[in-house]
């Protein structure tokens, strides 16, 4: 009889609190300013979350790429918080496509990579295969760990044919985030999260690991199918506004620790971002975080 895959011992939850679609004139509460998403990073830490993954506004709130901007936030973060920083290299809709490559100069510990292009809402959110292969390799030789962002099952082949070509990511870990609701990608439902684990077991190297992020109103299910997996987590208001039928979301504070609550319910509490850093292959931080805790998962091997 074959094993169960071993269930990692710890959760790892990634809080996303900004992204590039949403106007801070319609979400007042959206923290935009380095001060805002500062504060926001290190609330979010105190309730248990290990990763930030961030995007970047400018003066007036608008989505930037701007090398500047964009290195006083990994700054500013690192400075206030031992979070693994996760830089997006999605940006926004209409961002342009070398400019989101341009971003791995920030040197983050980690970058977000999308495996494929997907209708967004009334949008595109364009990943052709010649900007995939660029993030990955320039992710390698600068020593920034991807997070695979995966909208749709068939971005899991394209992933595992990434991998065959151009070899392992940055310390060696494979870790996947499957985002899962988009108005255009896969619908954020158990029996597509079922999908996607089964591929992720059969085609990608043992002990590549999996979050899970359910935009909107598929957050909770999306939550709950991921810890029944043995999956991670991410959440945040770049993905939720909403945190009941009819209730704003008050801050991303309340996200996280919605979502640690269930992880520790789920008896797989949340990680330390030094516990993240080992999971994910990323080199300890410099004297931040405490790493007194055991190793996050019990075999490696999980899911
Ligand atoms: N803003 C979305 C179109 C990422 O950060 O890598 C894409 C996105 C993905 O947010
Ligand atoms: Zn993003």
């Amino acid at each position: 009889m074959t094993p169960a895959p071993a269930v990692p011992a710890g959760t790892l939850i990634t809080v996303a609190p900004t992204g590039a679609e949403t106007a801070k004139a319609d979400v007042p509460a959206l923290p935009v300013s380095v001060e805002e998403i500062v504060a926001a990073a290190r609330s979010c830490e105190a309730v248990g979350a290990s990763v930030v993954h961030l995007h970047v506004r400018d003066g007036q709130a608008r989505p930037t790429l701007d090398l500047g901007h964009v290195g006083e936030l990994v700054a500013a973060v690192r400075e206030a918080t031992a979070l693994v920083v996760q830089l997006s290299s999605g940006g926004a809709v209409t961002d342009p496509l070398p400019e989101r490559v341009a971003v791995l100069e920030a040197a983050p510990d980690a970058a977000s990579l999308t495996l494929g292009t997907v209708n967004f809402g009334d949008d595109v959110f364009s990943n052709p295969w010649g900007l995939i292969v660029e993030l990955h390799t320039q992710m390698q030789a600068r020593g920034i760990v991807p997070e695979y962002e995966v909208f749709d099952l068939g971005q899991l082949a394209t992933l595992a044919r990434l991998l065959d070509r151009h070899g392992l990511p940055h310390g060696g870990h494979v870790h996947v985030d499957l985002v899962m609701g988009v108005p255009g990608g896969m619908p954020g439902t158990t029996a597509a999260l079922a999908a996607c684990v089964a591929e992720v077991r059969s085609t990608l190297p043992a002990g590549t690991t999996f979050a899970a992020t359910g935009v909107g109103r598929t957050s909770l299910p999306v939550m709950l199918a991921a810890l029944s997996a043995g999956g991670h987590l991410r959440v945040g208001m770049e993905d939720t506004l909403t945190y009941a039928p009819g209730e704003p979301v008050r801050d991303n504070t309340q996200l996280v620790a919605r979502a640690a609550g269930l992880a520790q319910i789920a008896q797989r509490p949340p990680l330390t971002p030094d516990q993240a850093r080992t999971l994910l292959g990323i080199a300890p931080a410099g004297g931040a975080g405490t790493g007194t805790t055991p190793s996050p998962t019990d075999t490696g091997g999980a899911p």
